[in-house]
């Protein structure tokens, strides 16, 4: 659906416009490159919580080369067509049903193969991190895809910290399961809570980010706040959510997705347009806002990250670990 201009809110464009300014700016000065630190987050039109998380935001954000300069989705259409199931299984269900969802305090529980285990409060967790703007594609099972201004921590330098023995070869990540603050979870949708696997290589692999916020700001609640899990050469089911709990396992976890339909969704859900999902093809994907009359532009394997990902994949069948 092509979007007309009267569904973007004023101070959405107003957002944008300064934000894309900045940028602009940095870039025409030469600001922009690798680990450059440019300006925050602005405080202005956030809600009481998000202006605490903002705090958090407010210090300097770092400028990534994984970014990408294809033209970022703008916020309305980032914070209005999401799947969320914890808030409602239809796409502008997420921004309704999450609007009064309180994520702060927040804790994380990390436990299983690792030095470090215990409940982390979020804050401890994020503070005297640097954080990065990473603009990704992000590109959904179902064909659509997006390109989203995320703002975040590496995963691995989040990870690292838990010391993981050698014995974790894989980490599960787990979303808040609270039927009360989470009303989808009072259907059995999926089996609750949601949860989400890489193997330790891929959870350690410098793309892989820990958002903690989009355009500049913290996480809007519909898009998994206050943490979630960002891998962008995966399928956005990978893309966990609002996680509250780490595992550090010896053997492969089990994601939701795969429990509820095995032969649809994958343990590696790598972005590959050769292998068709049982009931659409995978070759062509729709990119919202930009699509106009339901054109659709290729599909890139590994979405367009193999460079940094392909290796992880060597001497493996793509086809039969889908
Ligand atoms: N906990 C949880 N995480 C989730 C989902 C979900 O339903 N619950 N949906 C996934 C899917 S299918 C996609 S495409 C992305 C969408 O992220 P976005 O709404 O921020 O674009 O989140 C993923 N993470
Ligand atoms: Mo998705």
């Amino acid at each position: 659906m092509k979007r007309v201009d009267s569904d973007i809110k004023p101070s959405q464009i107003t957002d944008e416009a300064l934000y894309r300014d900045r940028r602009r700016f940095l870039a025409a000065a030469g600001v922009i490159g690798a680990g450059t630190v440019v300006g925050g987050a602005t405080l202005a039109g956030l809600t009481m919580s998000e202006r605490s998380v903002a705090r958090e935001l407010s210090g300097d954000v770092a400028q990534s080369p994984f970014s990408t300069d294809e033209p970022p989705n703008s916020f309305e259409d980032i914070t209005t067509y999401n799947n969320f199931y914890e808030f409602g299984t239809a796409k502008h269900q997420p921004a309704v049903m999450a609007k009064d969802f309180e994520p702060l305090p927040w804790t994380v529980e990390v436990s299983g193969e690792a030095e470090v285990t215990g409940t982390f409060d979020y804050e401890d967790l994020v503070r005297e991190q640097q954080l990065e703007e990473r603009i990704y594609r992000l590109r959904c099972v179902e064909a659509w895809s997006m390109v989203v201004p995320w703002v975040g921590i590496p995963m691995a330098t989040l990870l690292s910290r838990f010391k993981p023995l050698s014995s974790a070869k894989y980490v599960e990540f787990q979303t808040l399961f609270d039927p009360k603050r989470m009303p989808g979870q009072r259907r059995p949708v999926l089996r609750w809570p949601y949860r989400e696997g890489l193997r330790m290589d891929e959870a350690m692999n410098p793309l892989t980010l820990m958002a903690v916020g989009v355009y500049g700001k913290p996480l809007p609640n519909q898009n998994g706040a206050p943490m979630r899990l960002v891998v962008p050469w995966k399928y956005g089911f990978k893309s966990i959510k609002s996680i509250n709990r780490i595992v550090f396992r010896e053997s492969q976890p089990v994601s939701s997705w795969e429990q509820s339909a095995p032969h649809e969704y994958g343990f590696y859900a790598n972005v590959n347009p050769e292998v068709a999902h049982p009931r659409w093809s995978q070759a062509r994907e729709r990119r919202i806002g930009q699509s106009l009359f339901g054109s659709r532009q290729p599909t890139i394997k590994f979405n367009g990250y193999g460079e940094h990902v392909a290796q992880l994949y060597d001497g493996m069948d793509l086809r039969r670990n889908y």
